[in-house]
């Protein structure tokens, strides 16, 4: 069995998660965000049997899309120690994925 951890952007999350569980893949999601842009991002924990692994990857591939996100995180300083805001553009997704060994899984 393996756990995919699979970090998605809120836009595709619903899409996601409905073909998900048409496919009959448990899932859990929890709220996260990204440590560069600090903005809100979906964290996908998934179950999944070694034979369903490539299914599950297609699902998260078919329903990711890369977006260009333009954030001002950047700060120019400008003469008398002020700031101001520059525009850095971001490429954003399909999703990051890490697939794990599970040495055991329980359900009680
Ligand atoms: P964020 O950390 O907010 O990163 C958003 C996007 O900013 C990244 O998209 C990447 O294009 C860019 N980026 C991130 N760190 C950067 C840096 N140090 N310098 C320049 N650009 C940088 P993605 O690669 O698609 O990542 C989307 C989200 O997936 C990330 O949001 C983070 O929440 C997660 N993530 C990505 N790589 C990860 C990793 N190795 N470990 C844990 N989470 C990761």
């Amino acid at each position: 069995m393996k756990l995919v951890v699979a970090i998605v952007q809120d836009a595709d999350v619903n899409s996601v998660v409905n073909e998900m569980t048409e496919n009959k893949f448990r899932l859990t999601k929890l709220s996260s965000s990204g440590g560069f842009l600090k903005a809100g991002n979906t964290t996908l924990l998934i179950g999944v049997d070694d034979d369903e692994l490539k299914n599950c990857l297609d699902i998260i591939e078919n329903n990711c899309k890369q977006r260009e996100i333009t954030t001002s995180l950047l700060t120019v300083t400008m003469p008398g120690d002020a700031f101001i805001p520059y525009p850095l553009e971001v490429k954003v997704g399909g999703a990051t994925v890490f697939v794990l060994d599970v040495e055991q899984f329980v359900r009680i």
